[in-house]
């Protein structure tokens, strides 16, 4: 283990996890097992491919070419029992404020709730309250999707806009991306995040405002690049609509601030709100999931927040040594920590979950990003993995070189489906074709190729180390029948406990995001510094000072 990066700070609260009995005891066991190979592990037991893998909401997880053996899993889920999962799963679903640096309880389990399932927090059951939304939102949608809900012009709605960022975005892109295979075709759906003019630019320029609703995501209500956004998204509709009042039914918000929502011009009753509880990159399954809701029907929304609940009752009841999200999260302290790969590729194979890499990336780096205990001590190792990757098989003509025979180790995390989607049926053989891809893949990454076999193929022997590929790199495979939005909210739900977990062991808060608040901050001091207002007095650094100099006259230089 090579991935201790900085040492307890002392005075902390508790005794740093690298000196924990069940830690150390995972130390010595790395040590012991660390020359082992995936090909004598999988010699040594031929039902190893079974023995490792769980299931859990139409989930089949192989984990089997992890570098692991039966005392892994058991020191790992030691560790767990140890950390108290249990004791922190309870309290995160019983609404606890385990989001201890603000104070919240992160409650997004409960916008999958049943109707009729019983969550109080704070003297409310918050149930009925989230169905009441998710009521709202399918009267909004329905009569969006047919064509009830008419423009100011008296236009049916043909485009929907949607405005956010970083949680208020990701969730939504990704799902609609996910979900596109059952989403009303003659709708047109977009997504603005950036503050770059650009992005808001080429989102609408072919659009005709009388047939454009804009959806304004925003938790806070207060995110520069977003109110920017609405703003431009504004001054563009009344420009084609021509007077400001006709604006009033081509834009809905989504937040928890109805004060701001309603200083901003936007009828209160078309808010859809959300609460404190539900933090940004656990927002998909809330109101922030409208523009979902408006492509895929809220029948198929349902569906989602289903495979969202069975993962969660899985995840709360499976004991741990069957329990995924637990396993998955567990597995990634093995290869972060352990194993000292310091990256996790997502690459499924499945071109509508094309974003899910992005989605994930926040999800897992967002929330255990962090060097700080929930003590308030430095941490003693390696936290987030670094999340990245690209749908197959596009990936293994690009970087899938380095995966196979690179210098660092890479985690990696294989998505499939047993059924296309397009065309429907068995007859087409190219969905085959993707998944053998797939399959070969974790094979030889797991087996690689020694140089006997090498020559064996008559390979000339200056080529010889050329063509060899070590293996033993891990890989997890995710295999459901096919992409429904039931299997997309189970897979979500996998990841978003997975990162719990991770957090558990780490002992950090997973929910706040002070790096994000603190990006938010800079900016406005810079932005009047560029636009000249504190100038001359730049009072940054050197190379930032000159940095501002060069741009702002080059801009005065625009034509
Ligand atoms: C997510 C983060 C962050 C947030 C955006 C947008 O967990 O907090 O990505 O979602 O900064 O914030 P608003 O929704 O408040 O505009």
């Amino acid at each position: 283990m090579s991935r201790v990066v900085v040492s307890a700070r002392s005075g902390s609260s508790s005794p740093p996890l690298a000196s924990r009995p069940a830690w150390k005891a995972l130390v010595a066991h790395h040590r012991d097992i660390e020359g082992l190979h995936l090909r004598q592990l999988f010699a040594d037991d031929p039902r190893r491919g079974e023995r490792f893998s769980a299931e859990a909401a139409g989930w089949y997880v192989d984990y089997s070419k992890n570098r692991i053996t039966d005392e892994t899993i058991r020191l790992l889920l030691e560790l767990a029992e140890r950390r108290g999962l249990r004791e922190r799963m309870a309290a995160m679903f019983r609404g606890d404020p385990v989001n201890t640096s603000e104070k919240r309880a992160a409650l997004h389990t409960a916008l999958r709730a049943r109707r009729g399932e019983r969550l109080v927090v704070e003297d409310t059951d918050v149930v009925p309250e989230v169905h009441a939304v998710l009521d709202r939102m399918t009267v909004f949608a329905d009569q969006l999707r047919s064509g009830e809900w008419r423009g100011h012009t008296g236009q049916r709605i043909r485009n929907v806009v949607n405005i956010g960022i970083g949680g208020s975005d990701l969730g939504p892109v990704m799902a609609f991306e996910a979900l596109r295979h059952y989403s009303q075709r003659d709708l047109t759906l977009r997504f603005v995040s950036n503050v770059d003019t650009t992005d808001f630019f080429e989102a609408t320029r072919d659009l005709d405002a009388a047939q454009t609703l804009f959806i304004v995501c925003s938790k806070t209500f207060t995110t520069l690049e977003t109110l920017t956004n609405v703003h431009a998204a504004r001054a563009w509709s009344v420009a084609q609509l021509g007077e400001a009042r006709a604006v009033a039914r081509h834009f809905v918000a989504v937040s928890t601030n109805a004060e701001a929502v309603a200083q901003f011009g936007i009828d209160p009753a078309l808010m859809f709100g959300f609460w404190d509880w539900v933090g940004g990159r656990y927002s998909m399954d809330s109101a922030i999931g409208l523009s979902t809701m408006i492509a895929v029907r809220a029948e198929n929304f349902r569906a989602m927040l289903a495979g969202f609940h069975a993962v969660d009752e899985h995840f709360q009841t499976a004991p741990l040594r069957q329990n995924l999200p637990a396993l998955m999260g567990l597995l990634a302290i093995w290869n972060t920590d352990f194993l000292d790969a310091a990256t996790l590729a997502v690459l499924p194979y499945e071109q509508y979950l094309k974003r899910l890499p992005a989605y994930l990336q926040q999800l897992t780096m967002e929330s255990n990003g962090k060097h700080v205990t929930l003590g308030g001590s430095h941490v003693d190792c390696a936290t987030s993995p670094i999340v990245w990757g690209e749908p197959g098989t596009n990936g293994r003509h690009s970087f899938y070189q380095l995966l196979h025979q690179g210098t660092q180790l890479v985690a990696c995390d294989f998505i499939g489906f047993c059924q296309g989607l397009n065309p429907p049926g068995r007859d087409d053989d190219r969905h085959d074709l993707l998944i053998a891809n797939l399959f070969a893949q974790t094979e030889a990454l797991a087996f690689g190729k020694t140089a006997a076999e090498v020559r064996a193929d008559g390979t000339p022997e200056a080529l010889v180390l050329h063509r060899v590929f070590e293996g033993n790199r891990p890989s997890n495979t995710l295999l459901a029948e096919r992409l429904t939005p039931h299997a997309l909210g189970a897979l979500v739900a996998l990841y978003e406990h997975s990162v719990f977990t991770q957090g558990v062991i780490w002992n950090i808060d997973s929910f706040d995001q002070w790096g994000v608040e603190f990006g938010k901050v800079l900016a406005q001091r810079t932005l009047l510094h560029l636009q000249g207002v504190e100038a001359p007095a730049l009072t940054h650094d050197s190379s930032t000072n000159t940095l501002i100099r060069r741009y702002r006259r080059l801009r005065k230089e625009a034509p």
